[in-house]
């Protein structure tokens, strides 16, 4: 197989909302560049793109899927991600492996939400962004009406690289060409709105272009790099991904303007732990040191997990020993794979800017980086920022004794798609999944059934309430038994303090002269931590606490661990009670997307209901985002709500925003509930 060495390298990463035509034109370029010798269809599971079962099945993108395009002498690796709000988290993942970021916008309908969250997203990785107007064939579209709304969505910088021309059959370039035909503007203004544009961020052009009022295209490569790379200037152009129109001249666009690896923005990685972690800058050289980093993997009940990673720097060959991490035990790289959606094959060397693949690494893990330096630690990138989710469901095998399998499953899942939490709940002993969205939530349950055969029952879960403490407290058990033969005792004296929220959980020894011997002290830890997970007050995990053990006293016979275990647990559930312990509760953010005359009874459910509304915008006409902030619990029922304010036609995704105080109706509340559902128990 053909080598492509950095500069011939492109990498972009296809984004934008579902149904705006990502995985038919990856399929599109695929046939163009002569990698395919037919178009496989979504409708028809037949494209390189999506071929998971479930994508098949459901005619949708669940998953980033990864493909190359060999053409012009380059080679363009392009993720192909999905648009679902719900599946997000694969798309941002997708976003840290490329140079740039393509929002797919189809011309049937418009700037949608993710195409917009997308293009905020790239903008703060400072991506190279490109806008490709999809779907220009259908019927009824409106291209210059649209460009319109693509430039009120998403800035003035947003520029027609190339035009629709003939209806839409034809795209004709207006970068290279100063003059032609097309369908709405002609192509001379827009070649000058172009050129005006890219002179901007270079002086000495900007002089020679009024003085000489034209450049030449080959003077305007360097500076049209600067401006995609300082966001300055955002092509749009023009395909439609089924009659195959302006596809060649996408292709053009990638392989002569779009950055290759050397003229990027990479990300940055770090040294080191915490606030002393510095950063510095990945070089593309093959020659240095490899650095890579893993923006996705693959779990296969039978392959087994596959880390994909993009390398920034070095170079990676089969005989390379690479550390994961912190890692001190390198792994030899073995083979090394070029993927091409499902289908893989064995490629030599991995350069700056490539895409590959190695498998069955069971230590690798989304976001963790690959390295070759013996001496060098704790190299990482910074941590993507996931939305955390929130819609859930308690789930229960329906066969008595899968709940091993279940977990190894779940554990499995987690490790490809960091959107995902599986949360045990220790008051109720249930497990609770937790997604971005119905729809993510039921992938996941239909991938149990369907991969996994396991059959599982589903219930609403309760609130992932917490608990902390408000004030600092002293806490005393004396744990003393005498049972016959040999006795137990323990005692702990601890001090509470609150911490602030988030801040989790501290456990400090402050005792002198061994009065607890140091080998009973993690039983007092022990007996602490029993109540972290179950509260103190109404049956919620107890967070954002600091507890110091002071005193305590031992018995040189009957001391044992059970002992400080109990006292341990017992001092504390004192502590917390005269420690003005009190209930949090989850807020969530919401995004409704609804027609535009839906706001004011959208704003007013929300204000009614403990909530609020922090923002609007504006994504087409008629169509709005609002997004707000609402107590999760008055989410409860949502989406029916919505239904019947919108007549169907709205829709919505959460996320954690924080915890807050609970009010305290419903701290009462909770607490009756609570020793109600103790004293059942006890009875
Ligand atoms: N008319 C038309 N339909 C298209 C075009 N591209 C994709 N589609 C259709 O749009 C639907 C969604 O396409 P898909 O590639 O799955 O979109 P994705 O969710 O962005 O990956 C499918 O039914 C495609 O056949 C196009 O250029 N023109
Ligand atoms: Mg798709």
């Amino acid at each position: 197989m053909a080598n492509y060495v950095t500069e011939h390298i492109r990498t972009v990463a296809l984004v934008g909302q579902g149904g705006a035509g990502k995985t038919t034109l990856a399929e599109a370029l695929l046939l163009k560049s002569g990698m395919i010798k037919e178009a496989g269809a979504v409708e028809r599971g037949t494209t390189v793109a999506d071929f998971d079962p479930l994508e098949k099945s459901w005619q949708h993108s669940l998953r980033a899927s990864v493909l190359h395009v060999d053409t012009q002498d380059t080679r363009i690796h392009l993720v192909d991600t999905p648009g679902f709000p719900d599946f997000l988290g694969q798309a941002i993942g997708a976003l840290d492996a490329v140079e740039t970021a393509a929002v797919v916008v189809s011309a049937q309908s418009g700037v949608e939400m993710v195409a917009s969250r997308m293009m905020d997203w790239a903008g703060k990785r400072r991506l190279c962004r490109l806008v490709i107007v999809n779907k220009i064939d259908a019927e009824n579209v409106d291209l210059p009406k649209l460009l319109a709304a693509i430039q009120a969505a998403f800035g003035r910088e947003c520029l027609p690289i190339n035009l629709p021309s003939a209806g839409g059959t034809k795209v004709v370039d207006c970068f290279f060409n100063p003059d032609g035909e097309s369908d709405f503007s002609s192509v001379a203004d827009a070649h000058r709105a172009l050129v005006d544009q890219v002179v901007e961020v270079d002086e000495e052009l900007m002089s020679l272009y009024l003085e000489q009022g034209e450049i030449e295209a080959g003077q305007l490569h360097a500076p049209f790099e600067k401006a995609l790379r300082e966001g300055h200037l955002v092509p749009v152009c023009f395909v439609s991904a089924k009659t195959g129109a302006g596809v060649a001249q996408l292709l053009d666009v990638l392989v002569k303007l779009a950055p290759n690896p050397t003229e990027g923005n990479p990300p940055l990685f770090f040294k080191g732990e915490g606030d002393t972690a510095q950063e510095f800058r990945s070089e593309p050289d093959p020659k240095k040191h490899v650095l890579a980093h893993v923006f996705k993997v693959v779990v296969d009940p039978f392959v087994g997990k596959l880390g994909v990673f993009r390398v920034y720097q070095g170079t990676v060959t089969k005989d390379t020993q690479l550390f994961i991490g912190d890692g001190r035990k390198p792994f030899k790289v073995g083979h090394l794979f070029l993927l091409q959606g499902g289908k893989s094959v064995e490629m030599d060397r991995a350069v700056p800017g490539d895409i590959a693949a190695v498998a069955k690494v069971d230590e690798i893990d989304f976001d963790c980086v690959l390295h070759d330096s013996h001496d060098e630690d704790h190299i990482h990138m910074r941590p993507l920022e996931f939305p955390v989710p929130m819609h859930g469901v308690a789930i229960t095998p329906k066969k008595r004794g899968d709940e091993q399998r279940i977990s190894d499953v779940l554990h499995r899942m987690i490790a490809e798609d960091p959107t995902i939490v599986v949360e045990h709940d220790a008051t109720t002993n249930e497990t609770v999944l937790r997604a971005l969205g119905d729809l993510h939530l039921r992938s996941i349950l239909e991938r149990m059934s369907a991969q996994f055969k396991l059959e599982i029952d589903t219930r609403p879960p309760r609130i992932p309430y917490r608990e902390t403490i408000t004030a600092n407290a002293e806490g005393f058990h004396r744990h003393k038994k005498q049972t016959g033969g040999a006795g137990q005792f323990g005692e702990v004296s601890l001090r509470v303090e609150p911490r602030q929220r988030g801040a989790g959980f501290e456990f400090v020894d402050a005792t002198k002269g061994g009065v607890i011997p140091h080998q009973f002290m993690p039983a007092v830890q022990k007996g602490v931590e029993q109540v972290l997970a179950t509260g103190a007050v109404a049956g919620f995990p107890l967070q954002d606490v600091r507890v110091i053990v002071h005193d305590g006293k031992h018995h040189p016979v009957d001391s044992k661990e059970v002992a400080f275990v109990s006292a341990g647990k017992k001092a504390f559930l004192d502590a917390i009670e005269k420690a003005r312990p009190i209930v949090l509760e989850p807020i969530v953010t919401v995004e409704v997307i609804c027609p535009e005359g839906n706001t004011g009874d959208i704003a007013g459910d929300l204000s009614s209901r403990r909530g609020q509304v922090t923002g609007t915008t504006g994504l087409q006409p008629g169509v709005i985002a609002i997004s707000g902030l609402a107590p999760l619990v008055e989410l409860e029922g949502y989406s029916a709500r919505l239904k019947s304010v919108t007549g169907g036609h709205g829709s919505y995704s959460m996320q954690l925003s924080h915890y807050e105080p609970a009010p305290p109706m419903l701290q009462q509340q909770l607490a009756t509930e609570f020793k109600k559902s103790r004293k059942h128990e006890e009875d």
